[in-house]
């Protein structure tokens, strides 16, 4: 081997080693697909789709591991999935905007999950400007290389300890709702949306809810019988015509003011015509024709609040849902209508 070639080898050498230590920093590329490919996910034998547990449960409070800070916490979120929209309402509702920063990712999920800006440079989505990172997947292999969960958002990041705080949404909302009141102002301070009060009413809601309308139209989406989509199916359009009694002559689903339940509930229904209609085949009825009640719910929130408004991108939503899950749309085609996705309010 002539000087050059060796040289030429050893730097080929180093540069193989340089690439293999970045890959296996960020978790490798190819040797999680089965984890971050939603496409190659399995349904049970029944042909039912069961939702993981989220696996990072910490909780901000003071004198914790994780004291409430300005500028300490970082949101990761998909203005498509309506879990992470949960906590950017809640940031805005209770003005947190300031204290924690929001990094927003491209809603095309693909093989390697979400990705950044860096990787899929969709409108509105970002570069990731904490930890640099391709995908979403390559923050949980950095906390924990031997993570084997699903690479989910919302993930709530703590900058000072580089790692993952939570990544289950029902938390992160309850954490807004009171962790850093001490930094806000009286009016932001006094928000509540799961007041003591209140708490076992909002938590039976919350609980048929989640089983039934938030997850339930995953469950119809992701089935893979027809048996196994008829059985989350109804109890979706069910549990839809519970919650239109509730709201007959009522602003909010518990207590006569807003709450985490309009909040959680919310995040579906916006979606439900645009996309859950046709695409998870909830199609019993839709929510413009089929409930006059929860239609006006949602399109008070909507369009009477900048905190529902302003964190919900149609854009985003409709070509996630249809582009990334190949399993379901295989040509990817982002249907035009409805037109417009949500009606006013005098319509
Ligand atoms: N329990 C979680 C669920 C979050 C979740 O499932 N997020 C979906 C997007 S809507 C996700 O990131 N899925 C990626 C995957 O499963 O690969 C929460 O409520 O925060």
């Amino acid at each position: 081997m002539s000087t050059l070639q060796h040289q030429e080898a050893s730097l080929q050498g180093a540069k193989d080693e340089s690439v293999a230590k970045l890959e296996q920093s960020i978790g490798g590329s190819k040797t999680h697909e089965h984890l971050s490919d939603i496409s190659k996910m399995k349904t049970e034998d029944d042909g039912s789709f069961k939702r993981k547990a989220a696996s990072f449960r910490n909780w901000i409070e003071p004198n914790g591991e994780f004291a409430p800070e300005k500028g300490r916490y970082h949101l990761y979120v998909s203005y498509a999935c309506p879990w992470a929209t949960r906590t950017l309402i809640v940031r805005k509702l209770k003005g947190l905007e300031d204290l924690i920063g929001v990094t927003v990712v491209s809603p095309r999920m693909g093989n390697n999950g979400w990705p950044f800006a860096n990787v899929d440079a969709f409108p509105g989505a970002d570069t990731d400007p904490i930890n640099g990172a391709e995908h979403v997947k390559d923050l949980y292999l950095r906390v924990k290389p031997d993570y084997d969960g699903r690479f989910t958002v919302p993930v709530l990041w703590d900058k000072q300890q580089g790692t993952i705080v939570n990544n289950e949404s029902s938390e992160i909302i309850r954490m807004f709702n009171t962790a850093f009141n001490q930094f806000l102002p009286a009016d932001k301070a006094a928000l509540d949306f799961y007041p003591e009060k209140l708490r076992k009413e909002i938590d039976e809601v919350n609980d048929w809810v989640y089983d039934t309308v938030n997850n339930g139209v995953y469950k119809s989406g992701f089935a893979s019988t027809q048996k196994a989509y008829e059985a989350a199916v109804v109890p979706v359009f069910a549990s839809l015509d519970r919650l239109e009694k509730m709201l007959a002559g009522q602003e909010y689903l518990v207590g006569g003011q807003l709450t985490e339940a309009d909040i959680r509930l919310f995040v579906t229904i916006v979606r439900f015509d645009p996309v859950y209609v046709t695409h998870f085949k909830c199609n019993l009825r839709t929510i413009r024709d089929g409930y006059p009640n929860l239609h006006r719910w949602m399109r008070v929130l909507y369009w009477g609040s900048p905190a529902f408004k302003d964190t919900c991108n149609f854009e985003h939503i409709k070509t996630h849902y249809f582009w990334s899950h190949p399993m379901i749309n295989p040509h990817r085609i982002v249907p035009v209508g409805p037109i417009p996705n949500i009606l006013p309010l005098d319509a």
